[in-house]
This record gives structure tokens, sequence and C-alpha cells, in this order.
């Protein structure tokens, strides 16, 4: 039998050096989080938690009763526990201040509480994806400055897969360690320790649907992800529709998921703050790349909260492929 080691010890015996307790209290808040969602989503097709919540987010999408607890989770979580200086969600057009009453902190936690909601309820896995910043000034109570910044200087981040089984899986910038939740327990136990995109990779991720759309350079790269990639190992496709799924199979499996913007989405459909960055951050750690086509999302300095960017994630080849034809076109 293999240590067992609760995602609390994981993260204290590996907290950066630099961090202070609120860092790690951090990420155990987010832990917390996870299995509160977890809970619920598991039993989504139980109760009457399916469906619309009626509202509509800042995306124009139809909100689903699952999307709003989510989002409620996190923030109710951490908005009282003097670590943050603001916090931003996917499903908030605006900033989301930590209370008057309660003490700021020195952390700026961004995240997508549901990411993949439209599979709620077909049963597919859904996702949340955080990250994690220092506030840029402690001396102001977090301001957007504090969360439009580049995913190079994220401290953090991360995402929970509410699959098959329910995966908190992070990094902190020394490698990525994915937990696997026993809901007997209600506790992670580490189950993937420094995980590393595997090579040669096996999947190229992307909606083919839209293969009118885009332009020609990535119909050509999309010819060649299918051409078996110059005679290296040929590669099979899957697409779940939603991020965090594919992200994640292709982070164990090896491969590129692909959201290349489009003639009716020409800056992509995937948020850059709290989806793209934090992911970007992860796969590098892993080994791998991400890219907007012409350079790493991770370099993206963000203008505004609710941005989208196209991306090419995954393994550092298959995503260097798509800058060189995207590239070419562009010459
Ligand atoms: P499409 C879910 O809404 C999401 O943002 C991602 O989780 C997913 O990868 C993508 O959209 C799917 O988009 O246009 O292929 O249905």
């Amino acid at each position: 039998m293999s240590k067992i080691i609760t995602i609390e010890r994981f993260i204290l015996e590996n907290q950066p050096i630099n961090a202070r307790g609120e860092f790690t209290n951090l990420l155990y808040d987010i832990a917390l989080a996870a299995k509160i969602i977890a809970h619920k989503t598991n039993r989504a097709g139980l109760t009457d938690i399916l469906g619309r919540a009626g509202a509509v987010n800042i995306q124009g999408e139809q909100q689903q009763k699952l999307d709003v607890f989510a989002d409620e989770v996190i923030f109710r979580v951490c908005d009282h526990t003097g670590r943050l200086c603001v916090m931003a969600s996917e499903e908030n057009e605006a900033l989301l201040h930590i209370p008057n009453e309660y003490e700021k902190g020195s952390y700026v936690l961004v995240y997508d509480p549901l990411d993949g909601s439209s599979n709620i309820d077909v049963n597919v896995s859904i996702g949340t994806i955080f990250g994690i910043y220092r506030c840029k000034d402690w001396s102001q109570r977090g301001r957007l400055e504090d969360v439009l910044q580049p995913g190079r200087d994220l401290v953090g981040s991360g995402y929970v897969l509410y699959g098959s089984s329910t995966m908190l899986v992070y990094s902190t910038g020394q490698g990525v360690h994915g937990f696997t939740l026993d809901p007997e327990l209600g506790e992670f136990l580490l189950s993937h320790k420094q995980m590393k995109l595997p090579n040669p990779p096996a999947y190229f991720s992307i909606n083919h649907a839209y293969y009118p759309r885009w332009s020609p350079a990535v119909q050509k790269y999309v010819q060649w992800l299918q051409s078996g990639n110059e005679g290296k190992t040929p590669l099979s496709s899957r697409y779940i529709g939603s991020l965090v799924a594919d992200f994640h199979r292709n982070l164990l499996r090896g491969g590129v998921f692909c959201y290349p913007s489009e003639v009716n989405q020409p800056r992509g459909k995937i948020r850059l703050v709290y989806e793209a960055a934090p992911l970007a951050f992860l796969i590098e750690q892993a080994g791998g790349y991400a890219s907007d086509g012409f350079g790493s999302i991770l370099n993206i300095e963000p203008t505004e909260l609710h941005q989208r960017v196209p991306l090419f994630i995954g393994n550092r080849r298959l995503v260097e492929k798509a800058e060189y034809f995207i590239q070419m076109e562009n010459k």
C-alpha cells in the first residue's frame, strides 16, 4: 500500500519557501470549496438543482443552478479569511471585493466556478479552474490591476474535475500534483505526484464543426494533426466539450487542446484571466506549452477581466506547430 498523504499534509510539506501561512491556507480553502461543490454536483441528478437558474451571466450564457451554487460557495469560503484582497469570477461582471467588515489579505483569487456547465444536465464531467496572484498594492483593498496580471505572475493555479471521481490538480511552481477525493473520508488523497505530459502524445482536441470558419492556417494545422504529425505517432481525436475534462485527459495521456479564433468568435471562446492563464501555468509546470497562436499565453497582459483568447495548449511540439502554421500565414 502506498503512502496515504492528504492534500492538507502535502500542501504544508511543500509550500513555497517564501509563502506564508496565508497561501497555504488559501489552498486548503479551495480544497474545502471543491468538496462542497463535489458533494452537490454528484447529486445534481437527484435534486431540483438541475436546470436553469433563470439568470443570465456576463457571458450571456444561461446560468445553471450549479454555476450559481459553485460561484457562491467559492466566494463564501474565501471572503472572510483575511487571505485575499480581491476575487474575480466568470459568473460576475464586476470584481468581487472583500466585504469591509473582513480583513483583507495579500492574495488574489480568479476562478471559473463551474466550466463546461452546458454539460451539467447530461452528466458529463465539469470543472472549476482557479489562479492565485499576489496583490500588487497592499495599501489598496483590491483593484482591477490586481486581477489583470499576466499568467507569468501567477503564484499558483489548478483545477477541480468533477468526473467519475473528483480530482483536484494544482501547482505552486514546484511541479503539478493531483489529488483524488475519497468521498467517505471527505479527504483529497495524493494520487498523481509530479504529473508530466507524456511523450509521444496521444490526442488532439478540437471542435471540428467549426472547420469552415477557421483560418486557412488553422485548417492546415488540423490536417497536419490528422496526418499523423509528420509520421510520428498518429494522434486520435477526443473532444468532450468540457475544457477541464479535455485538459485533464491530455495532461495524463499527452496531447493538444485547441480552441482557435473563428469567424463567429474572432478572439476565440476561452477566457484568458481565469481559464487560459491558470491552465497555461499548469501545463508549463508539466513540461508543456500554451499559446494564442503567436506566443505564450503567460506573457499576455490582460486588458479586460472577461477577455477571450485563442488557445492551443498541451505538448510543446504540437502547440509550436500551430504557431508555425499561423505565423506562416501572417508573414
Ligand atoms: P464549443 C464550455 O462552455 C467551454 O467554455 C469549455 O469548457 C469547452 O471546451 C468549450 O466551451 C466548448 O465549446 O464551442 O466546442 O461547444
